[in-house]
């Protein structure tokens, strides 16, 4: 049976879209791939279909061989181990990705996702208020991306001589700094990487799902107006509001 994957343009969506393209340019027999757009602004995560896939109710989600696989990063590390090839070393040097990928998981991702929403999206909070989260978030992610320009070094990967998951894991969040107004331009190491990763065939191929190829780079006015009233649905809570608790 075809693999089954539900992702959407956004960065941890863009993780897996990069993924399959990499492995198919790699050689990996992964069979057919039915990719299936999931549109978030409409709240289509929210969908029976969808939580019985991910309960989580957030893209991307995989199925696979009767399994439902979510959380970009563990997909990354599925079909990394599923289908062998430099992208995921499976001896002891793997130990030398994984440790980045949980980084990202647990660190890039929240936190260039919690700066973004704050520039872009909240706009029903109040200025004032959106200041510490802005500042927090904003020194957070500097400090991330300081990281990450002292793990490149001279390399031109993340990980060394080979381009792994963990540059893919990074990628989406790193590549989107002008949208979340984090300045990566001090670190130029970071920006050669972000255009290193960008100019590999398969990234090209795997940001164009769901977007016309002119959108690549660039989003036309109308996508931009329309992700960030997505943004602001998301970022309005109204989806979460019934689990929050209300006494004190
Ligand atoms: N930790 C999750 C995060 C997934 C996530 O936040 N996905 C976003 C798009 S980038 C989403 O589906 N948002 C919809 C929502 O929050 O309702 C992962 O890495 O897969």
């Amino acid at each position: 049976m075809a693999m089954e994957l539900w992702t959407a343009p956004t960065p941890n969506g863009w993780k897996v879209n990069i993924m399959i393209e990499e492995l198919i340019e790699a050689g990996a027999d992964i069979g057919e791939v039915d990719v299936r757009t999931i549109n978030l602004g409409k709240g289509e995560q929210f969908e029976d279909d969808f939580t019985e896939r991910n309960p989580n109710q957030k893209i991307p989600t995989l199925r696979h061989d009767g399994r439902d696989i979510f959380e970009s990063c563990a997909i990354l590390e599925y079909l990394g181990e599923t289908f062998p090839t430099s992208l995921l070393p499976l001896d002891e040097r793997k130990w030398d990705v994984m440790p980045w990928v949980y980084w990202q998981a647990a660190n890039v991702g929240p936190v260039f996702g919690n700066k973004l929403s704050y520039t872009r999206y909240m706009d029903m909070v109040p200025m004032d208020q959106k200041e510490h989260p802005l500042e927090r978030f904003g020194n957070e992610a500097l400090r991330l991306v300081r990281v990450l320009d002292s793990k490149l070094g001279d390399n031109p990967w993340l990980c060394g001589d080979d381009f792994t998951i963990a540059d893919i894991a990074l990628y989406p969040w790193i590549r989107g700094w002008k949208w979340s107004k984090v300045n990566i331009t001090t670190k130029p190491r970071v920006v050669e990487w972000v255009d290193r990763v960008r100019a590999r065939p398969a990234v090209e191929r795997g940001l164009a799902y769901g977007v016309p190829k002119e959108e690549i780079d660039q989003w036309s006015a109308d996508r931009k107006k329309q992700y960030a009233s997505g943004g602001a649905t998301i970022a309005s809570n109204e989806s979460i509001k019934d689990s929050i608790e209300t006494s004190e």
